[in-house]
């Protein structure tokens, strides 16, 4: 008995899988037999034998239809009266099985069109009207080849290419780090000599060509896709908070495709250098006010509050500065502005893009009257741009700033608190209320 019991079991654990194994085997069979038999490609079909791919809605695609048996590459061809010969599809690999296809006419091999502003790159286009032979033809991995062939006719195409007429970039050299000056943004232009479907301007990678960095166009009197002038100004996404692409040379492409399937490409140089959004920060949010004892600075009438602190470039990119340099002292009447006036430096006039750290109190009627530069010359690069002299804290450096405002008069009733900031001129206030203090103004 125990003998019997064993066997039952061996069998109850083994004959299901024996029957899943001879079921496999004899699958197998049936699908190699089958494969086997009949001619690689067969059942193939145009759904008709004229078309007008104008992107009416009309009879503008043909339905291909064929069938394989074994695995083949597949080319799908047209040759005009005159023996040339287009390709729509040019020996893709393909599995056994049945394909359909929709054909508008359009062929994508690419050539190049010289026009006055330059080399375009035609990707792909409605072939002329006129009488075409079409072939289908099949070889599998041994080399054998089969192939079906039929006529069809192409009439009232739309064989206009989309064009980005006088596509053009300036700068060349772009320097997208909100420092203020006018390499900040490049300005890109074209006419779109029709509708299209679709445009698409982006930075490619020289090298990486998958990245792709897109513009988006400014909504404007005409849509991106309407056939007139564009133009969009672009500043690498540092107004959106966004690093701008990495500094390197890009190609800056023009893609148009219409309805008919007429598509060009166009391509320009854009380097990108200095690239990055601007960060700085006062080292340790920390003031050394002169003086300070618990957060009170005692001071009389014509005493004077000064103060010393570091702004160090936390970014990639230099960081724009201007004067007055530290050590200026400002009457409490003064502002950047006046002394801008009484010393004839405009410089010292609020610069958008340039950073410079800032002084201010309760009841004052200019925001931050009183700004230096975010570090001395010796802690700043010089550079002379459009004949300016400009300074600019490097990136990982580090400026020392201090100064004095000359307590010369009495500030309005209700002043208390004084305290610092570091200001992106006409772009943010970025850090403010740094480190405040109780300024009291007794009797000399
Ligand atoms: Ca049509
Ligand atoms: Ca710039």
């Amino acid at each position: 008995m125990p003998r019997l019991s064993v066997m039952i079991s061996i069998r109850k654990r083994f004959h299901p899988t024996i029957v899943i194994f001879l079921a496999a085997l004899l699958l197998a069979g049936c699908g190699e037999l089958d494969l086997a038999v009949g001619p690689l490609l067969h059942t193939v079909s145009f759904s008709g034998d004229q078309i007008t791919p104008n992107a009416d809605g009309d009879n503008d695609v043909v339905e291909i239809r064929y069938s394989l048996r074994r695995p083949a590459d597949v080319s799908i061809y047209f040759d005009d009266a005159a023996g040339n010969r287009y390709f729509f599809r040019e020996a893709r690999g393909r599995a056994p099985g049945d394909y359909s296809v929709l054909w508008g006419g359009v062929v994508d091999q690419p050539q190049v069109m010289e026009t006055d502003y330059g080399p375009v790159e035609v990707l792909s286009r409605v072939l002329p009207d006129g009488v075409y032979t079409w072939t289908v033809e099949v070889v599998d991995d041994g080399g054998a080849t089969e192939s079906a062939t039929g006529q069809i006719t192409l009439a009232d195409g739309d064989t206009e290419l989309p064009e980005l007429s006088n596509f053009a970039v300036t700068p060349q050299v772009f320097r997208p780090n909100q420092d203020g000056l006018a390499d900040d943004r490049v300005s890109i232009g074209y006419y779109l000599t029709k509708d299209v479907e679709s445009i698409n301007l982006f930075l490619q990678h020289p090298e990486r060509a998958e990245l792709r960095f897109f513009i988006a166009e400014e909504p404007g009197l005409v849509e991106p896709t309407e056939r007139g002038y564009h133009d969009y100004s672009y500043d690498g996404g540092v107004d959106l908070n966004a690093e701008p692409p990495p500094n390197d040379t890009y190609l800056l492409v023009g893609e148009a495709r219409d309805a008919a399937g007429n598509a060009v490409r166009v391509t320009r140089e854009l380097t990108i250098e200095e690239g990055g959004k601007p960060r700085a920060d006062v080292v340790g949010g920390e003031i050394d006010w002169a003086d300070e004892s618990n957060r009170v600075v005692l001071r009389a009438l014509g005493d004077k509050l000064c103060f010393s602190a570091i702004v160090a470039n936390e970014s990639q990119v230099p960081i724009r500065t201007s004067g007055p340099w530290p050590g200026q002292e400002y009457r409490f009447g003064e502002n950047y502005n006046t002394l801008a006036a009484a010393q004839d430096d405009p410089s010292f006039l609020q610069q958008d893009g340039a950073w410079r750290f800032g002084i201010n109190f309760d009841t004052t009627g200019v925001d931050f009257p009183f700004r230096w530069a975010v570090g001395r010359p010796e802690d700043l690069e010089r550079r002379v741009i459009d004949g300016r002299e400009q300074w600019y804290l490097m990136p990982g450096q580090r400026g020392e700033v201090s100064g004095c405002i000359v307590l010369d008069a009495r500030p309005p009733i209700g002043t208390r608190f004084w305290w610092g900031g570091l200001i992106h001129q006409g772009v943010e206030v970025v850090n403010n209320n740094i480190d405040q203090i109780n300024v009291q103004l007794g009797l000399p």
